[in-house]
């Protein structure tokens, strides 16, 4: 298995990993019906074979989601992960606004169909595209989380599974359409995200439930996921955790909005993250070309007034700093680059300790990034090349 990669919610996709998915999405309409990794063939296999009860509901379904991202990767960029869609952590607005668009502007400037908003339906369903119902009160969304949040405190397996059947069914009837019937839900496109999500709760109660799957469970057969070069049907067990499949979740993400990134700004941990073991924490500074000016950027958490002059060695608040090697040491004019296409610059810093010292659960983190030139005086933060800043918590 060549590593991990990580689900991340569709809201904190940066714009270059929709663009990535919507090609990718837009490349499996394309294909024919008989291909393994067309829309069409996946789409239709929820119809035929899949299973909503007890035991089954949760194995099949990761395993489904699995072989659409598998197509994902396989028919445009093995860099593609499933992002989800989270209904189940808290006040929600509904279908994620990726989704929610007929059209979307591609890279090229264009407004073309948005494959996240509408997926095309076989003939045998009566051809055209999927369609939603727009007459939900978006308040139900809070019933829906409020539900799978019980459900994460189920102690058994199988309370666990009944208990987020029911939120989740909820889901499909208030998405409507195609998504309230078995032989439909596989073509509408937020099919996909929506079963990330119910995967991704299950994640979640396996880190607090550790152990191994009910024996019903794991020996269940999973039609139509065969075993490689063999007849036999895939088992429960062949899906009991995410890391034997290649995957895990981002637990927390938070995308930054360009006018924030320099203030004090704010977020809210999910308690549920506090009972789980913290593989890590992240703060990813993202741009698409190199520094031109060198400088630090310090990192504080629950500081009351960072600055320059914020103490960093033994302040327990201070949670590391990125150094940005440019090409400028001060205001002097940049020196011509080559650039690789799609060459990223990305800087990652690992804030866990601090994070776990200065938080609690459920109470309000505070965080401020500080940009330092050389000569230890502030930079403006326009001369800070940046494009995005990201918090992930796995
Ligand atoms: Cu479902």
């Amino acid at each position: 298995m060549n590593g991990i990669h990580y689900r991340r919610n569709i809201d904190c996709l940066t714009s270059d990993q929709l663009h990535d998915l919507r090609e990718a999405l837009a490349a499996m309409f394309e294909l024919p019906a008989e291909d393994g990794n067309s829309f069409e063939k996946i789409g239709g296999l929820h119809g035929s074979d899949c299973e909503h009860g007890s035991p089954g509901f949760l194995t099949w379904h990761r395993a489904y989601i699995d072989v659409f991202e598998k197509a994902l990767q396989c028919c445009c960029d093995n860099s593609i992960s499933l992002p989800f869609w989270d209904w189940s952590s808290g006040p929600s607005t509904g279908v994620p606004s990726a989704c929610a668009t007929s059209t979307y502007v591609n890279r090229d400037g264009d407004s073309v169909p948005n494959p996240l908003y509408a997926g095309p339906l076989p003939s045998s369903l009566g051809g055209g595209m999927t369609a939603r119902r727009s007459d939900v009160d978006t308040r139900t969304y809070d019933l829906i989380a409020t539900a799978a949040q019980n459900a994460l405190n189920q102690s058994s397996f199988s309370s666990f599974q009944n208990m987020l059947n029911g939120p989740h069914g909820s889901v499909h009837l208030n998405v409507g359409g195609q998504m309230m019937t078995f032989a439909g839900a596989g073509f509408d496109p937020i099919f996909y995200l929506h079963h990330s999500n119910v995967d991704r709760v299950w994640a979640q109660w396996q880190n607090t439930h550790p152990g191994t799957l009910p024996a019903n469970e794991a020996s269940l057969e999973l039609e139509p996921f065969n075993m490689p070069y063999s007849a036999d049907w895939k088992t429960g067990a062949d899906f009991a955790t995410t890391d034997q499949l290649g995957y895990r979740y981002s637990t927390f993400c938070y995308f930054l909005p360009p006018i924030v990134w320099w203030d004090i700004f704010k977020f809210r941990l999910d308690p549920h993250w506090f009972k789980m073991d913290i593989k890590s924490a992240k703060l990813v500074l993202k741009s698409g070309s190199m520094p031109v000016r060198s400088m630090e950027i310090r990192v504080f958490i629950n500081e009351p007034e960072p600055s320059v002059k914020t103490p960093t060695l033994g302040n327990p608040r201070f949670a590391g700093s990125l150094g940005m090697f440019g090409m400028t040491a001060g205001d002097e004019p940049a020196m011509q680059m080559k650039r690789r296409p799609n060459q990223r610059f990305d800087l990652e810093l690992d804030i866990s300790r601090t994070l776990v010292k200065q938080s609690a659960s459920g109470e309000e983190v505070s965080m401020k990034l500080v940009p330092v030139g050389i000569d230890g005086q502030a930079v403006s933060p326009d001369k800070v090349n940046l494009d995005g800043i990201e918090i992930l918590i796995d």
